[in-house]
């Protein structure tokens, strides 16, 4: 059926007739790594896992469909998504990224692509207008995060797009903390967009998988050459798995925006509290834009304490009984984070610091449990 809302695609999308044998509902797990062949090369259109698997076709099609997207990836983890994006390029080539990113991004661009000749520059892109001055003749991609983790910084994905388009340069996106759900980077002029499928899209903390959708026929090629010839790949298991959490996603970030509201404003009345980092308030300094390219504001949320104690901040991680404190984000159960320490120690302390991952600094990945109870816990843990 053409033209589904998110709704019923998040349920069907990509998924017509996934099992022409049965008819089973769910698309099968094809635990094979390869397919027998009456010659060579006649084949029913999989001749070895790395190359193509059932099951990771169907997840493949329903990840394009949500984005409206027309071809979909999926690889062993969001980082090994990006790494195959960054291998687009040649040595010599520029990336303009953003400067408030996940810390593990961050690595993997100055600690491995820096050493294979690929330059990058972080800054800040609150207003999108200032991507240009940074564009050279070398600038081959725009990596954007947005909602930036842990800052929840906003990028005008539109402005971005006409930068990129107008010195003829690809801009990808990291959709991991808004989800399809809240933002299609694609409608808004993006190339590529990027999810760490291990949050949101499994949504429940039991997989380690990254995607990408793409429009483009020509960069899709280009895209699945790395893939096959790199071969980091999401196993069948795995895609079952996230085709399974993809079923619920709606539902799931309905909640995760309530409860993310509710906590966000409990927060902002906390007199031991500094400052909380939700794009749903309207002083947040990119709330307009979060409003006109997102449908709600999301779960994720980072607060800092008065006094900006390192050790009180540590306390009341360990204090909290609901929130789990835990790497990663995007589950059905919440869970809490101390950046500067965990996910961006990756990061020098100097240029964390700039982008505001100052010691204080908690993340919260709020999940779908009842709000009062979340609320409550943070309560006792703050104190
Ligand atoms: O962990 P992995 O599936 O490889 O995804 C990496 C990644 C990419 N982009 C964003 C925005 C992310 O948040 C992540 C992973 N982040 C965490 C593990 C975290 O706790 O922030």
């Amino acid at each position: 059926m053409k033209d589904m809302k998110f709704n019923t695609k998040a349920i069907h999308g990509g998924l017509e007739n996934v099992d022409p044998a049965y008819g089973s509902v769910m698309p099968p797990i094809y635990q094979t790594s390869t397919y027998s062949q009456t010659t060579p090369g006649g084949h029913k259109g999989f001749e070895y896992s790395r190359s193509g698997n059932p099951t990771r076709s169907a997840l493949e099609r329903a990840i394009a469909s949500l984005e409206n997207g027309t071809y979909g990836m999926a690889f062993g983890s969001g980082l090994a998504a990006i790494d195959a994006v960054i291998k687009l390029l040649k040595p010599g080539d520029e990336v303009i990224s953003t400067n408030d990113l996940y810390g593990g991004t961050y690595r993997l661009f100055t600690s491995i692509f820096e050493n294979f000749g690929i330059k990058f520059r972080f800054i800040g892109m609150q207003n999108a207008e200032n991507i240009e001055e940074y564009v050279t003749d070398k600038t081959k991609l725009i990596w954007v995060e947005t909602p930036t983790n842990p800052m929840l910084n906003i990028i005008d994905i539109k402005k971005a797009a006409a930068v990129a388009k107008k010195h003829n340069v690809l801009l990808a996106v990291d959709n991991t903390f808004a989800t399809a759900y809240l933002q299609r980077p694609l409608d808004l002029g993006a190339d590529i967009v990027m999810h760490s499928a291990t949050k949101y899209l499994g949504g429940h903390s039991d997989v380690v998988m990254g995607t990408l959708a793409v429009k483009d026929k020509e960069l899709a090629d280009r895209l699945y050459f790395i893939q096959n010839a790199g071969g980091a790949i999401a196993g069948p298991q795995d895609c079952f798995l996230v085709l399974r959490g993809l079923k619920t996603l709606h539902v799931r970030m309905q909640r995760h925006c309530e409860n993310g509201k509710k906590v966000a404003e409990y927060l902002s009345r906390h007199p031991k509290i500094e400052n909380v980092y939700w794009p749903g308030f309207k002083n947040h300094p990119n709330h307009k834009i979060a409003k006109a390219q997102m449908d709600d504001f999301g779960g994720m949320l980072s607060f800092t304490t008065k006094g900006n104690n390192y050790e009180e901040a540590i306390k009341i991680v360990e204090n909290l009984k609901v929130f789990t404190l835990a790497e990663s984000l995007g589950g059905v159960e919440s869970l809490a984070g101390h950046p500067a320490s965990m996910t961006h120690a990756s990061i020098p302390k100097e240029e964390r610091e700039e982008t505001g991952v100052v010691d204080s600094l908690i993340r919260l990945s709020v999940g779908i449990e009842d709000g009062d109870d979340l609320v409550a816990d943070l309560e006792q843990a703050i104190g």
